[in-house]
């Protein structure tokens, strides 16, 4: 009976505690959409994920079920089910009751579950209109029921197991008085789980969706390194990922990296599953140990040639250019600092960090020596393209030739002072210029004609690209500085269109003018302020009708269009062409008269005129090889993928 009173007296606390989170459900689970919805899935998770860092889980099962709950199964040891000595209860009932109960119970471990969000299972069970947890433990299921956190009754026996077999079954309902909506989508359970399996290699999850009868197992037997993989499927990688693993004072560290042709880098890091946003300690380990081992292998391997005026020095950004990494630290006491809690702050793990990857990453390198060098020969050319960047800073600030006092003669202006209203047309070739200075309205377009292949500024020394006639003449109109000077909000002109012949030079010098817009104007492309004109290929003419064709594809249609009618008309037609049409093909813009340039490529009303957009920096040189390309196919079909067609001036 002594029992019975206890467990009535321990029953007043606990609803309590139940009641405060019911009562600001959001305190504990950050919102009540569909974030905080699914929060209690990864709560429970949590405590599964931290049975396996103990060592006894490898598999994870979660189920949405037909009537909307969720189940989630696991291969642990199994919540213990013995009579607390403190709260006399089952400990079973106290880790489900008690908040942040669940963490008391063994100490030395790495824990998921209460380092960040952690807020312990019993909030799920609060949160929930009914809850069933079965337990498999000591041969022997267990059971026990709650509704809105309270137990129906005390932990029962209900049935027995081989001994071996133990594990923890949680299916909850999701209380619909709480949550905006309690309908789980998969996509959302899945993305975490996936993210899990990756950064646990020996466990395998499953999801299942039983409404929507979806079904997904994660296991990777290569843990970070498939998902560095992953993270690089799409770019273009310089070698297989590196592997590093080790542990110091009890701090296990597991590191994978890759390098591609990208720009930007992409690590992630994690402390005990989390995903550390801010990075932290583990972070700058890491930074600190890759810049100064790949520095000491190249001066040891002779990697960096000096020549005679200036030698090149590896930075820790030229080390990080098209990183991909993911790095997995566990932490038996993490401090969680930052904005968003999660900043790694145990600073005694950056020095455990920088050790482990100092050590094993140069040794990975004597014994990798050519894919050492492929990636010092990577970082020496993201160096040169800093110092490159860095001198025409200097040069543009020390010497202010480029500003628009002196607008250039070539230039023929347009009227309306408002950047916004105007376009400039950046034109190929004199006589094209004088077609287009003729045929424009000249309130709002502007023409600059430029005399054929510009510098290839890919491969041109910075000096020279500044001291290039054409590329001055193209920053002073635009007005809007150079480099990491260049501000797209200055532009003179709301668009930049370029216009070069429909052939094959017409696109290099496209190109050329874009790779130069890219590397020196970059703003301008990302404001959206950059097009591409499009003159047609083909003049079409049948009696006093005029069409024009932009490629070869349209030519055809139109030609079908015609053929069509006629045969309607009664007339059989053998021609290929139909009779009485010319059809005339453009060598080059020149080729047209003013009226004929403003009508198919000037007049905002008819043209048709390409945005450039790219979407990240990353994708830029792809975007470039391609336009590069001799090829017509992949450019094409690389325009129609990325850049919208749209009659943007209507
Ligand atoms: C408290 C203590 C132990 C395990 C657990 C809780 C536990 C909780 C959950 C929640 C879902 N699955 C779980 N598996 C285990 C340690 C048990 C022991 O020492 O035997």
């Amino acid at each position: 009976m002594a029992k019975k009173e206890n467990y009535t007296a321990s029953n007043i606390n606990v609803l309590k505690g139940l009641e405060a989170v019911r009562k600001r459900p959001a305190m504990y689970i950050g919102d009540v959409g569909q974030r905080g919805l699914h929060h209690l899935i990864n709560e429970v998770v949590d405590n599964s994920i931290d049975e396996a860092l103990a060592g006894y889980n490898d598999k994870i099962d979660i189920i949405i079920n037909e009537d909307g709950s969720v189940t989630v199964e696991d291969a642990g040891r199994g919540i213990p089910v013995d009579i607390h000595p403190v709260e006399k209860v089952s400990a079973l009932e106290v880790v489900m009751t008690v908040l942040h109960a669940g963490g008391k119970f063994d100490k030395n471990s790495y824990k998921v579950s209460g380092g960040l969000h952690g807020v312990g299972i019993s909030v799920v069970n609060a949160l929930s209109t009914k809850l069933i947890a079965e337990i498999k433990r000591d041969g022997k299921i267990y059971k026990q029921e709650y509704e809105k956190g309270i137990p129906l009754y005390p932990v029962k026996e209900v049935g027995k197991v081989p001994k071996k077999e133990t594990g923890t079954k949680v299916t909850f309902y999701p209380d619909p008085t709480i949550f905006k909506s309690t309908k789980f989508r998969f996509e959302i359970v899945t993305e975490r789980m996936k993210e899990l399996a990756f950064l646990n290699k020996n466990i395998t999850i499953k999801v299942a969706d039983k409404i929507e009868n979806l079904e997904e197992t994660y296991h990777y037997k290569g843990g970070i390194i498939e998902f560095v993989e992953y993270l690089d499927e799409n770019r273009k990688t310089l070698h297989k990922p590196i592997y590093i693993e080790g542990e110091k004072d009890d701090t296990p560290v597991e590191i994978a990296f890759q390098y591609s042709d990208a720009y930007a880098d992409n690590i992630c890091t994690y402390v005990n599953n989390i995903n550390t946003k801010e990075g932290g300690s583990h972070l700058v380990g890491f930074k600190t140990a890759l810049t100064r081992t790949f520095n000491s292998y190249a001066s040891k391997n002779k990697l960096i040639k000096e020549t005679k005026n200036k030698k090149i020095t590896l930075t820790g950004d030229d080390f990080r250019e098209g990183l991909t990494a993911v790095i997995s630290v566990k932490v038996m006491e993490p401090q969680f600092e930052g904005q968003t809690k999660t900043k790694l702050g145990n600073s005694e793990v950056k020095s455990i960090v920088e050790t482990i990857v100092g050590e094993k990453l140069a040794d990975y390198l004597e014994e990798n020596p050519s894919i050492g060098k492929k990636i010092i020969e990577k970082c020496l050319r993201a160096a040169e393209a800093r110092e490159a960047a860095r001198k025409a800073r200097d040069l543009v600030r020390r010497k202010n030739v480029l500003d628009s006092m002196h607008l250039p003669g070539k230039l023929s202006d347009c009227s309306i002072k408002d950047p916004e209203l105007c376009e400039i047309y950046i034109v190929e070739g004199d006589s094209a210029g004088g077609s287009a200075k003729q045929g424009r309205d000249r309130r709002f377009q502007a023409i600059l004609p430029i005399k054929g292949k510009i510098l290839n500024v890919e491969k041109a020394k910075i000096n020279k690209v500044l001291e290039n006639t054409e590329i001055k003449t193209m920053v002073t109109a635009i007005g809007a500085g150079i480099g990491a000077e260049f501000d797209a909000e200055k532009s003179r002109y709301g668009k930049v269109i370029i216009m070069t012949d429909a052939d094959v030079d017409g696109s290099h010098i496209r190109t050329l003018l874009l790779t130069f817009l890219y590397r020196y104007m970059q703003n301008l492309i990302t404001t959206g302020r950059v097009y591409i004109a499009q003159p047609p290929l083909y003049k079409i003419k049948k009696g006093k009708q005029e069409f024009y064709a932009f490629d070869d594809a349209e030519r055809d249609k139109i030609l079908d269009k015609m053929r069509s009618k006629e045969e309607a008309k009664g007339k059989n037609n053998e021609d290929n062409i139909p009779k009485g049409v010319t059809i005339s093909r453009y060598k080059g813009l020149g080729e047209m008269n003013p009226e004929q340039l403003w009508e198919t490529t000037m007049n905002p009303e008819t043209r048709t005129v390409l945005q450039v957009n790219l979407e990240s920096a990353a994708i830029a040189d792809k975007v470039f090889e391609t336009l590069m390309g001799d090829d017509v196919t992949p450019r094409r079909e690389f325009i129609e993928k990325h850049a919208k067609y749209a009659n943007l001036d209507v």
